[in-house]
């Protein structure tokens, strides 16, 4: 068992039945340019989540720990997005053409995670419809099947699908530690609020933690990675 110093509580977890979830990662949202931006958001609110999510993923790497990286996305004929959704945007819509392809339709270039933190091999991609990773995706099945009790959560944006995912996860039973530097929201008061939205009541979706915490905590473990 290892021990990382977190808010409200410092967390217990063994890196074996552990895995860090790297949310919606893609150029549409971070990179400017894309839907995120055409949204109204700050994107380099959420660049700067990057090299601290490439740090810890670096480290998660080494020690043999789980990785998975969501995607947010339709069909090309977006007959899996719910109208409501379709008609989400202002200046912008999903599945129009956007500079980086037609957003956030699968297969699209802007619909692909950044570079950085890209996945390798054996680091399942969740393509996830709405904002939550668990929802109609076989994200619980694979944990399950992995022996997750514990997860680790960076990505974009705070206060949307990492937040929405968290509450999921913690609503089916795992421990969740949020990296409040690998992610970022579409402004600074909304970054803040979902960090202590978590923190409140004693930790009602979990803890939290800077990444550094998280690596401090992984360090000791290189020597007796796989
Ligand atoms: C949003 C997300 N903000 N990945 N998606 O629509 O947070």
């Amino acid at each position: 068992m290892s021990t990382i110093n977190a808010d409200p509580f410092d967390l217990d977890f063994d890196v074996a039945s552990s895995a860090l979830v790297f949310i919606d990662f893609q150029r549409d949202f971070v990179l400017p340019g894309g839907f995120g931006e055409e949204l109204g958001n700050d994107t380099s609110l959420l660049l700067k989540a990057i090299p601290p999510a490439k740090d810890v993923l670096a480290k998660a790497r080494e020690v043999g720990m789980h990785v998975l990286h969501t995607r947010e996305g339709h069909r090309p004929d977006l007959s899996d997005c719910p109208p409501a959704k379709l008609t989400r945007g202002g200046n912008t819509f999903i599945g129009t053409d956007g500079p980086m392809g037609r957003i956030l339709v699968r297969g699209s270039k802007g619909h692909d995670i950044v570079e950085d933190v890209y996945p390798i091999d054996g680091e399942p991609i969740i393509d996830k419809l709405g904002k939550g990773a668990f929802y109609q995706t076989d994200l619980h099945q694979i944990l399950f099947d992995w022996g997750i009790k514990t997860l680790f959560f960076g990505g974009v944006t705070t206060e949307v699908c990492v937040q929405t995912s968290m509450r999921e996860a913690n609503d089916r039973g795992f421990e969740c530690l949020l990296l409040t530097d690998c992610t970022g929201a579409t402004d600074k008061s909304n970054h803040e609020a979902a960090i202590k939205m978590v923190q409140m009541q004693g930790g009602v979706f979990g803890a939290t933690a800077p990444s550094i915490n998280v690596i401090r905590a992984l360090e000791p473990l290189v020597e007796a990675a796989p």
